[in-house]
């Protein structure tokens, strides 16, 4: 069966490839991202495969969003599958010398968006007893690093979010699930060090990263599971990915 699938974030990284794996099944997409020539261009990709319709939109600017959806029209305006993908780091610095800036945009996008998003689709799902929303988190909301702060508190959300809104569903045949990728290359690295792409790179150098197709593929097979599974969480790093011991200060002078 054709299934309806919602992407936000589409124009790159996991969000096209989800695209891209999606369309491989000819389920029938609706693609929204800022850059909505990029999202044309996917299209004319696909257009062989499945029906695409694509929304360019800022998904932090409410009115535009309600707009966008609302010009939607059966069956695109009935997702089956909500995979709340858009999202960004901004900045690595430590909380005390983080631009406050950065943090209002990662917490405009990743929480506030995902579930403003979340709440304009839910409600059809529940109506037709029938959808799976599929959030984008990360290891950055299970495990914090040094200049993670807001990102990873964004995540930590998106994690907790996740669970509460299957609280909310049980009963009854709508998915919720969390999708909490490591070290993956996309443009991700040159988003969060704002185009400095030496930066950028320096960030998988020497490493076999996930691809985008690695985590696609997951989601893929996390919407393709059986109606009574629901996948709750699911944490994926790359091999060469692992914790580090606890760190230790060894230069604090006390004067108590
Ligand atoms: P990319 O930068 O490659 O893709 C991010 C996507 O989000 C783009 O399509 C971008 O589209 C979209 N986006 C960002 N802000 C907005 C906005 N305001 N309105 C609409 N769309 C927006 O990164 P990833 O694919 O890596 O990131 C996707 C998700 O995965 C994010 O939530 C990220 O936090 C998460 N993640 C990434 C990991 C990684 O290491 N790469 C690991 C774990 C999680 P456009 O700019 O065209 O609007
Ligand atoms: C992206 C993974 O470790 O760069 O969410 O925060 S990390």
């Amino acid at each position: 069966m054709t299934r309806t699938v919602m992407i936000t974030g589409a124009s790159s990284g996991f969000g096209r490839a989800c695209a891209q794996r999606f369309a491989q099944a000819g389920d029938r997409l609706v693609l929204l991202a800022r850059r909505q020539d990029r999202l044309q261009a996917l299209s004319e990709q696909l257009r062989d495969l499945c029906d695409v319709q694509v929304l360019g939109c800022d998904v932090t600017d409410a009115a535009a969003l309600e707009q966008a959806l609302g010009s939607l029209e059966p069956p695109f305006n009935a997702p089956d599958i909500l995979i709340n993908n858009a999202g960004l780091a901004l900045g690595l610095e430590p909380a005390h010398e983080a631009d406050i800036r950065d943090w209002e945009t990662m917490i405009a996008t990743n929480v506030m968006a995902l579930v403003r998003m979340t709440r304009l689709i839910l409600p059809g799902m529940v109506a037709r007893d029938r959808g799976h929303i599929i959030n984008i988190g990360s290891t950055a909301g299970n495990w914090p690093y040094p200049g993670g702060n807001v990102y990873g508190a964004t995540k930590a959300f998106v994690q907790q979010f996740s669970r509460e809104l299957r609280a909310d569903v049980l009963g009854k045949k709508v998915k919720v699930t969390n999708i909490e990728p490591g070290l993956a290359e996309t443009e991700f690295s040159l988003v969060r060090f704002k185009h400095n792409s030496e930066q950028a790179d320096k960030v998988y150098d020497g490493t076999r990263p996930l691809s985008p197709e690695d985590v696609a593929d997951i989601i893929f097979w996390v919407c393709s599971t059986p109606p009574h599974v629901n996948i709750n969480a699911m944490e994926i790093m790359p091999l060469c990915q692992a914790w580090g011991p606890f760190r230790i200060d060894r230069t604090i002078q006390y004067d108590d």
